[in-house]
Parts: C-alpha cells; sequence; structure tokens
C-alpha cells in the first residue's frame, strides 16, 4: 500500500488537525510546464498556499520513497528531469527506486488520501481523450478524484479533451462535480467550455458541508475554479492550437501517457508567451482557493 512518508511540518499540521493543501509534481516538472516557469509556478503555488492559511505538501517519488511536503533542496529536484508517475506507477517507482517520479493528479490524490489530507490543488485534470471511443484512453485522474477520499481544486482541464464525455465519466463513477462562484465547467484557459457544472458553490463552507455529507467515505469530489477573468485567454485562437497540436500528436505517432505532455508543449509553443502566464495564474489561483477550502474543512 502507498505509505507516504510526510515532512516534519506537514505531520505537524496533520497531528494538530491544521489545514493541508497537496500539490501535484508533474505541473512543476518539465513535462508539464517549460523552464524557468515551471519554478515560478511552483514558488507561486507555495506562496498562495501559505497566504491562505494551509501548509502546501507537494507529493513526489524521490529515491524510491513516496513523499508528502518537501523541503526545498527537494523542490528543486522536482523541477528537473522526472519520470510520469500515474498512481499506477507509484508502486513501480517504489519497486524500481525511481530516482525522481513526477506524480499526476491521479498519483497525488492517492498519496494525499494515503495521508489523511483531505484537499488536493493541481491546473487542470485529465479527462477523456478525444476519439476514447476508439483508443479507450481515459485519464487516471478521473477514477482518483472519484474513488478517494479528497477534493480536487482544478481549473476543469483543456479543451484538447473530450470535456462532454468527461463530465459523463465523472457522473458515472458517482463524484461531485462542483463550480466554483461560476456556473460553468471551465476548459483551463477559459472561464467556461460552454458545459454547466452540476452545481455552483459558493463559500468554502459549503464545499466542506458537501464534503462531509457524501454517501461513501472513501469518494472524492472536484471542485472547478475558473481562471481569473484577467487572465483567460481568446477561445478562437485556442481552438486553432488545439487543433493543430492533436493533429501533430497524431502525425508524430505519440501514444499513451506520452500524449498530454506532447500537446501541452506543442500549445505551449503555438501560443508563446501567452499560454504560460494565463497557466501560472490559474495554478496559484487555485493554490489559493483549495487553501480556503482545507481551513474549512480542517474547523469541521
Ligand atoms: N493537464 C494540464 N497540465 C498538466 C497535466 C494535465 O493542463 O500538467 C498533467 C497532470 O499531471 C495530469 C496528467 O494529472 O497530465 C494527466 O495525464 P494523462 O492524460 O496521461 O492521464
Ligand atoms: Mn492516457
Amino acid at each position: 500500500m502507498i505509505d507516504p512518508t510526510c515532512s516534519d511540518e506537514v505531520a505537524g499540521a496533520l497531528a494538530d488537525g491544521r489545514a493541508v493543501v497537496a500539490l501535484e509534481s508533474t505541473i512543476f516538472s518539465h513535462l508539464g510546464l517549460p523552464t524557468p516557469f515551471n519554478r515560478e509556478a511552483l514558488e507561486r503555488c507555495l506562496a498562495a498556499v501559505r497566504d491562505g492559511g494551509a501548509v502546501p505538501a507537494v507529493t513526489a517519488v524521490l529515491d524510491g520513497v513516496v513523499r508528502l511536503g518537501l523541503s526545498d533542496a527537494e523542490h528543486e529536484r522536482i523541477l528537473g528531469p522526472a519520470r510520469k508517475a500515474a498512481e499506477r506507477d507509484v508502486a513501480v517507482a517504489v519497486g524500481q527506486g525511481w530516482e525522481v517520479g513526477a506524480t499526476t493528479v491521479s498519483a497525488s490524490v492517492a498519496i494525499a488520501a494515503a495521508a489523511g489530507v483531505p484537499v488536493f490543488a493541481t491546473g487542470g485534470i485529465g479527462g477523456v481523450h478525444r476519439g476514447a471511443e476508439i483508443t479507450g484512453d481515459i485519464s487516471a485522474d478521473l477514477d482518483a478524484i472519484a474513488s478517494h477520499p479528497v477534493i480536487t481544486v482544478s481549473a476543469g482541464a483543456k479543451a484538447f479533451l473530450d470535456l462532454p464525455r468527461t463530465l459523463e465519466f465523472l457522473e458515472t463513477a458517482g463524484a461531485p462535480v462542483l463550480g466554483w462562484q461560476h456556473d460553468w465547467f471551465p476548459a483551463f484557459y477559459t472561464r467556461s467550455s460552454g458545459l454547466p457544472v452540476p452545481h455552483r458553490v459558493d463559500s468554502a463552507d459549503e464545499v466542506a458541508r458537501i464534503f462531509a455529507a457524501r454517501s461513501r467515505p472513501a469518494s472524492g469530489i472536484l471542485l472547478t475554479v475558473p481562471i481569473p477573468v484577467v487572465d483567460e485567454l481568446d477561445t478562437a485562437e485556442l481552438d486553432e492550437v488545439l487543433t493543430e497540436a492533436l493533429a501533430d500528436c497524431e502525425r508524430a505517432g505519440v501514444t499513451g501517457a506520452a500524449i498530454t505532455p506532447f500537446v501541452l508543449g506543442r500549445i505551449g509553443a503555438a501560443t508563446e508567451g501567452r499560454s504560460v502566464p494565463a497557466n501560472l495564474a490559474l495554478a496559484e489561483n487555485n493554490a489559493s482557493v483549495a487553501a480556503q477550502v482545507a481551513v474549512a474543512v480542517a474547523a469541521t
């Protein structure tokens, strides 16, 4: 079973019942954001969690050990070369002693749950890929969100995914999807995918009450937070970029777990300076909302 080694600060906070926010490490690795913006993203997310009154706890596998809460030197390690580790890969990373396993949403939610941390923040989640009816490519993030007792805070998912099917999957899996002060499922760079969220929430206390009232103790919740208005990108421009990125991916014959990092890289390159600032702003905003939610959950 996953048995995370917590930093002293995280262990202390958990023992005292103080708020902790888990963060994934794939987004901060070269798989998620280009250097030096990955460092900026990490620093801004850590600060946003602390400013919100919670303790940040980055997840990773370092030298074959599952970790929750890292030192400054260990944060440095996840900014360098890393192997992508989804939930199922965590066991492999431990068994094989991977030097740096960058944990995805699914892995991070599993690690947070194992340590008793009920709130986790990321940028965007993985989802059902377009064409999944042929390829079967559905991110392990969705099952993990639904089946671990953790609130995942994200800006929805990028529109290169099949967002209607992503929402359908979460419904089938039994995960409530809540819109933070917003009626629409966000599409990462844009505030609305055009799809309504099943339920809107307006306060962290409301999220905490919903979390406490769920029918299955082992299940989770997805809280979607739209990118701040000032940071939103233009939908028409993005549509073109996403279509081109997916076509490139197919032409290059990229498959499986490599698809998401490949498409993220293409989107970043095609939108040059615009997508990265948006990505950083939404990740920081999610971390800030997650801290509020963690404080509310800790108080219930
Ligand atoms: N979407 C993003 N940025 C990311 C990811 C997804 O906009 O960094 C990463 C997250 O770590 C997520 C993972 O958990 O990709 C999903 O990968 P896959 O599609 O292979 O399940
Ligand atoms: Mn996949």
